[in-house]
């Protein structure tokens, strides 16, 4: 049994106990631990254990005690920060999720965003005329030479370089053969064939 009196004071008939809080007068006239867990409104959604002079609400995972101990409250996990890069947190009762940027997907647990290895998904990505990179969120085509990158990047486009030739425009990775300036520098007394990667001349009769 335990005592646990704050002090004594006066009564009309000798004296009285006052009980520390959390502990109560019983019958014997002694402080006793007062059993909250008893009163079932206590630590809802949660366990309650009663401790010597107060009691513990045990929530699980995912939730907190409340400020009086009286139910088990959801953790807003989105409130923390570093929740969810790449996406964004969505609170749910218990735990959380990530709604992940394009790019990117949800991990096993889907409680953070990984980036998707496009190259390593689809190998065919970018193997006509360059090379797959991964970047965080998406990837690059690396073109190799005679192929340009399409116009969203997303491939890479054989180059036409009979056709840029015509335009007076600039021909890749190819010599400007000493003409410097002028107008159709391919294929002089000839006629110039896109091929795939590259280009060919055809030359006049003779
Ligand atoms: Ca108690
Ligand atoms: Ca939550
Ligand atoms: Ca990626």
């Amino acid at each position: 049994m335990d005592l646990h009196f704050q002090y004594f004071f006066p009564a009309l008939s000798g004296y009285a106990c006052k009980c520390d809080r959390g502990y109560e007068l019983s019958s014997s006239g002694t402080c006793r631990d007062v059993d909250e867990c008893a009163d079932r409104k206590r630590c809802r959604g949660g366990r309650c254990r009663n401790t010597r002079g107060g009691f513990e609400c045990v929530c699980p995972p995912g939730f907190d005690p409340s400020y009086d101990g009286s139910e088990c409250l959801d953790q807003d996990e989105c409130g923390l920060t570093g929740r969810c890069a790449h996406g964004t947190c969505l609170n749910e009762r218990g735990s959380f999720r990530c709604l992940c940027d394009d790019g990117f997907r949800p991990s096993a647990s889907g409680l953070s965003c990984r980036d998707v290895d496009e190259c390593a998904e689809n190998p065919r990505l970018c193997a006509r005329g360059g090379r797959c990179r991964n970047t965080p969120g998406s990837y690059v085509c690396e073109c190799r030479a005679g192929f340009v990158h399409s116009a969203d990047g997303g491939f890479c486009l054989d180059e036409d370089e009979c056709a840029a030739d015509e335009r007076g425009g600039d021909v890749g990775d190819v010599g400007d053969g000493g003409g410097g300036g002028g107008r159709r520098r391919l294929c002089r007394n000839g006629r110039c064939v896109n091929t795939e990667g590259a280009f060919k001349c055809l030359c006049d009769p003779g």
